[in-house]
């Protein structure tokens, strides 16, 4: 069974380690090049804002840009529009078109497959399909086996909902260990979904559940709530 106690650490620490990692394998003086992978509104776009803040450059918004990195160093990001819901049919192939063009542009370092975690029951095994059909895809370029990392997104609507902040873990701590409880479930219901997939299981080396909503709640006039969590 996944543990996540065992390795507890915010997206941002473990997100570096592998990124630093890369730098020793290969030639360090290149930029790491990490593509955010999943659904329409899974929270790509949010998640990539809240853990590396605006691009820094730009060069072609379609594929990868630069954005500088928590460990102060560059990374190039491919902010994939989003895997079309399967039940649409008919436009999946034109956004397959687009996340293999900017993998063939440049050789992904990291592919970060991020899941909803209230889909995490519902969407998974598409998302999955996917992921591995990508997997193939890069090796088959490159000839190497790309680490994923897959990110369990948006954790602060799970139950209880009304749990989101520190300060709600310091005013109700058994709410928030229950909601630490459906956290630790959406985890391993995606690490279950994947033991099994011999052509992508060995490829993940990490599952990590956050919440990255960074829009300020207003009441009574003051910007208070955030509902980051486990970022950094
Ligand atoms: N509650 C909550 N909402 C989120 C979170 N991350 C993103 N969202 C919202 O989900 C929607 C889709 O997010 P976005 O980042 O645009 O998804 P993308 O299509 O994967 O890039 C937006 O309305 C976001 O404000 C989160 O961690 N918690
Ligand atoms: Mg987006």
């Amino acid at each position: 069974m996944y543990n996540l106690s065992s390795s507890n650490k915010p997206l941002v620490e473990r997100l570096i380690i592998t990124i630093q990692s890369l730098a020793c394998d290969n030639n360090s003086s290149k930029i790491p090049k990490i593509v955010f992978l999943g659904r329409k509104a899974a929270g790509k776009t949010t998640l990539i804002n809240a853990v590396f803040g605006y691009r820094v450059k730009s060069e072609d918004t379609t594929y990868w840009n630069t954005f500088r990195s928590p460990d102060g160093n560059y990374v190039e990001i491919f902010d994939y529009i989003g895997f079309q819901d399967a039940s649409l049919g008919g436009n999946q192939n034109n956004h397959f078109d687009i996340l293999e063009q900017g993998i063939r542009l440049k050789q992904p370092d990291i592919f970060c497959l991020i899941i909803k975690a209230k889909e995490v029951n519902a969407a998974i095994k598409e998302d999955i399909n996917c992921m591995e059909h990508v997997v193939d895809f890069s090796r088959a370029i490159y000839n190497v086996r790309t680490p994923v990392i897959i990110i369990v997104s948006q954790c602060d609507e799970l139950d209880p909902p009304y749990i989101k902040t520190f300060e709600d873990r310091i005013s109700y701590p058994q709410e928030w260990e229950e909601k630490l409880e459906n956290i630790n479930k959406a985890v391993e219901l995606v690490y279950e979904q994947t033991k099994y997939r011999t052509k992508l299981y060995l490829s993940i080396i990490d599952i990590i559940p956050v919440a990255s909503y960074t829009r300020m709640h207003y009441k009574n006039g003051t910007a208070d709530t955030s509902f980051q969590w486990n970022i950094r």
